[in-house]
């Protein structure tokens, strides 16, 4: 049964018993007036899928991806070999690196950078071959040493320095390769104790290193989105992106929203104790709605597991948010997941992402039903009349003012407001889901 044939993935539909076959996702059928494949704009995390190997925090590689390499750069081309050859077998358009997984760092910026270039020229004639696409590319300043304190936000100038040049080269990386995103994770960009921190100077650093990126990257062509992926904590106990609203606040303080939006995770979401659905919608209505990286964490652990997205729930209220969006423009989804430690086959991985993209498949199905059938539309639309005409209305057109609120106030008795109706809308919401 788990013997995979090699084959591409194909979509089978849900009543395949094939489990190395999409159940729900077809790339070509035709949703909400658009291609399941352009609605869902999947991609491939080169971080997780290509170098993730099982280790925790109590023991070693559950699976090997050196490829029979024992290091350097032919281990890399290798990866790159394979990782094309793994998004074709999915269908996979999309992809999106860290500048450390997909080169060798050398013993200098400079060096690591060099690296950087061949391999990038290299992915230049592979996605030339396949049409696979880069959706985004980041610099990882959180796993070295020297990143320990932070990058933009280190007590240490020189380690701003460094991080500056590695962000030059992989915003370099992004253009050469077309990517319409750029990524800033601020993996230690937070505090441990504020007994040693200087709050306010590494927060208006954070601003610098992220305005000179913006500048560097607009006078060499970069047309795409900078994006900001808010987490609360892990690694540092407080990250200063904690989620959007904290994000946009930041954008707007250091006047970067024209440039910047939100990747927003589904797990980080949730450490920030807020539901994946509410971090998209604060975006929405700031109007900093990016990408997305998908995912799930297990609500009983407290961190960051990136699990493969699985609930339908989640993915469907996703993509109902998304859809009110109007879909991706520059972003995509980004699965930043990977297989537990204990699913450590190559055939594990097909199976995670089939899961993965049928979860989603199925989400967006659902969402684009929920919005057909009208009715949470409609409840929602009601809900709120009060402010479509009358004293509401006036509200709305800023017509009153507190004194003006006061006198008309002043008289009314038994208010009365109606019902949330809660449980009959979580129930409408079973009815869609499973009928
Ligand atoms: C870490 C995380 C990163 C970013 C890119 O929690 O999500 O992988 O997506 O740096
Ligand atoms: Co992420």
């Amino acid at each position: 049964m788990f013997d995979y044939n090699g084959k591409k993935i194909v979509f089978e539909g849900k009543d395949s018993k094939n489990p190395f076959a999409f159940h729900y996702y077809d790339p070509e059928r035709v949703v909400a007036g658009r291609k399941m494949k352009d609605h869902l704009k999947f991609a491939m995390s080169y971080w997780h899928t290509i170098n993730a190997s099982g280790t925790d925090m109590f023991g070693g590689d559950t699976a090997d991806k050196n490829f029979g390499e024992p290091y350097g750069m032919e281990r890399y081309m290798k990866k790159a070999d394979f990782a094309f050859d793994f998004m074709q077998k999915l269908g996979i358009e999309y992809y999106c690196f860290h500048d450390v997984d997909v080169a060798p760092e050398g013993k200098n910026l400079e060096e690591s950078v060099r690296n950087l270039e061949v391999i990038t020229d290299y992915f230049a004639k592979k996605q030339k071959e396949t049409g696979i696409k880069l959706l985004w590319s980041t610099a990882n300043m959180f796993s070295d040493k020297k990143f320990m304190a932070g990058a933009a936000t280190s007590p240490n100038a020189d380690v701003f320095a460094v991080a500056a040049g590695k962000v030059k080269a992989a915003i370099d990386a992004a253009i050469k390769l077309g990517a319409t995103n750029y990524v800033f994770w601020g993996g230690r960009e937070g505090y441990d104790t504020l007994l040693n921190t200087n709050m306010g100077l590494e927060v208006d650093n954070l601003a610098r290193l992220l305005t000179m990126a913006r500048d560097y990257g607009r006078a060499h062509g970069f047309k795409g989105d900078f994006l900001i992926e808010p987490k609360p904590k892990e690694p540092t106990k407080h990250q200063y992106d904690f989620d959007v609203a904290t994000c946009v606040n930041f954008l707007r303080k250091y006047d970067l929203l024209k440039d910047f939006r939100m990747n927003i995770e589904a797990n980080h979401a949730t450490l920030a104790m807020h539901t994946f659905q509410h971090e998209i919608r604060v975006a929405r209505i700031n109007g900093v709605f990016g990408s997305i990286d998908a995912n799930q964490g297990d609500m009983l652990l407290g961190w960051d597991t990136d699990q493969f997205p699985t609930n339908i729930y989640d993915t469907t209220l996703a993509m109902y948010e998304i859809l009110k969006e109007g879909g991706f423009k520059n972003g995509g989804l980004n699965f930043d997941a990977k297989t537990r430690r204990q699913s450590n086959t190559y055939e594990d991985m097909l199976l995670a992402y089939i899961a993965g993209m049928d979860s989603f498949a199925l989400g967006l199905i659902k969402a684009d039903e929920l919005i057909r059938d009208g009715r949470f539309d409609k409840f929602v639309e009601d809900r709120y009349a009060s402010y479509k005409d009358g004293i509401g209305k006036r509200i709305v057109e800023g017509k009153e003012n507190l004194e003006s609120l006061a006198a008309y106030g002043a008289k009314l008795e038994n208010i009365k407001v109606d019902s949330g109706r809660q449980e009959y809308l979580e129930a409408l919401l079973n009815d869609i889901l499973f009928r």
